[in-house]
């Protein structure tokens, strides 16, 4: 790996965007090498869910590599925005453990698409947020002009947009962007500690429920529906035999 370091610890994995002195801008070798440890991960039955974060103090991803995309014609733009869509951030978003982006400053642009992907935000009090794809001639081409208004509603999304201007950490928690804003010594731990309350849950539970979650904002599929059959699935599942069985017998499960 080049851009990228992974460390597994006990029940996360760290995966840190490793390229400050570009402000760890995404080009299509760390989208690449994202997704390879991403594929790895999900096998490793010990990790019970990923964070992703970016190298030094300075930024999370400061946006797409502009110095990658900057000439490329508009057949050559399409191409890298389905590929990246396909390899990053509809794969995070249906990965089927949780994601935590842990924004560590800025996320820009495609580092903002990137957070967004993932099934969660935490950000440092340092954190600056914000799509200015329109300030470059362009529009969010990772899922942004989707996924932003999914999570803090149209009429602020279409002024974030719109505007290109940047947030910071105590606006987008106002707005509901991340979960929780704390000092960037405290970022991390409060990464770890959530993944470490999901590790007492069931996997196969967990993996449903993102399911679930995701489609009802898919328009393609009828969320309601989903959710009523991965439920129905949780049943044919030992972990659920498990949690049962261990809820009567007054005892914790070991999932
Ligand atoms: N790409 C490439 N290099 C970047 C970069 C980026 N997005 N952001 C920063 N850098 C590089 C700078 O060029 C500089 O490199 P050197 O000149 O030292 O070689 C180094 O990182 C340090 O940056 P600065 O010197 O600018 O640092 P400052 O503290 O002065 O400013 C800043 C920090 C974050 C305000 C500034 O760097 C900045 O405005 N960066 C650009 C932010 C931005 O506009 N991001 C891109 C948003 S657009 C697509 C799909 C998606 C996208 C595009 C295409 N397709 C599917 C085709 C997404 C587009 C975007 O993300």
């Amino acid at each position: 790996m080049e851009n990228i370091l992974v460390d597994v610890q006990v029940n996360a994995a760290i995966i840190t965007i490793n390229r400050p002195k570009q402000l760890n801008a995404l080009n299509k070798r760390t989208i690449e090498e994202i997704n390879h440890a991403l594929s790895t991960l999900s096998k490793n039955r010990e990790v019970r869910g990923i964070i992703i974060t970016g190298a030094g103090d300075k930024a999370f991803v400061a946006g797409a590599d502009i110095k990658e995309f900057a000439h490329f014609s508009k057949e050559e733009g399409k191409e890298l925005a389905r590929s990246g869509q396909e390899k990053l951030f509809d794969f995070i978003e249906h990965y089927p453990k949780p994601i935590i982006a842990a924004v560590n400053g800025f996320a820009l642009g495609g580092g903002l698409e990137l957070a967004m992907a993932c099934h969660m935000r935490i950000a440092s009090e340092n954190a600056r947020m914000g799509l200015p794809e329109v300030s470059l001639g362009l529009i969010p081409g990772y899922g942004g002009t989707q996924r932003l208004p999914q999570l803090i509603g149209k009429g602020k999304a279409i002024e974030l947009i719109t505007t290109a201007k940047m947030i910071d950490a105590k606006e987008a928690l106002q707005y509901k962007l991340v979960n929780y804003v704390v000092s960037l010594d405290e970022l991390l731990p409060k990464a770890s500690e959530i993944i470490k309350s999901i590790s007492h849950n069931s996997p196969t539970a967990i993996t449903a429920a993102i399911k679930s979650i995701n489609v009802g904002f898919d328009h393609r599929e009828n969320g309601f529906e989903k959710e009523i059959n991965e439920f129905g699935n949780c049943f044919g599942s030992e972990d659920f035999v498990e949690g049962t069985t261990a809820f009567m017998e007054k005892r914790k499960p070991n999932f």
